[in-house]
């Protein structure tokens, strides 16, 4: 999609920092700033979140997200990661073009990448005769 800018970075038209890439995936540095070694994975064919990924592309995406998390942990000094992902924006997707944050981790890096929910209203009972499959 030509005003979409993780397409455009897959193709190269608008730069990106690379760190690894395949035929149908592509992962590189988020700009955002926030934790350092943040990086982003993507599938090079758009679709904008897990609701409409096909799961070929799925699969291909979650290979990347492994083999970059690997490295990270073998290759450059972390020890885990957070994998972190927004599907709609009613979960908070701001780039509407499925990605998957790697936030690379360290013991007492003093990163807070896992919130505190505390905010559970309903019936656990309840809710889960709504979402059993
Ligand atoms: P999300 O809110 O989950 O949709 O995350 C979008 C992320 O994309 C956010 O962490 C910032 C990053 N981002 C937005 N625009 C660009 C860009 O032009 N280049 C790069 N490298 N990252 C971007």
């Amino acid at each position: 999609m030509s005003d979409c800018i993780f397409c455009r970075i897959a193709s190269g038209e608008i730069t990106g920092l690379r760190v690894y890439e395949d035929e149908a995936t592509l992962a590189f540095m988020d700009v955002a700033k926030d934790v350092d070694g943040h990086i982003l994975v993507i599938p090079k064919a758009h679709c904008k979140n897990i609701l409409d990924c096909d799961s070929e592309t799925l699969s291909a995406v979650f290979r990347t997200v492994q083999k970059v998390s690997q490295h990270l942990v073998s290759d450059c000094g972390y020890e885990g990661v957070n994998l972190l992902n927004a599907s709609d924006e009613s979960a908070g997707q701001s780039v509407p073009h499925f990605h998957i944050h790697i936030i690379p981790r360290k013991h007492g890096d003093g990163i807070d990448a896992w919130p505190e929910f505390t905010g559970a209203k309903e019936d656990l009972q309840a809710v889960y005769d709504r979402v059993k499959m």
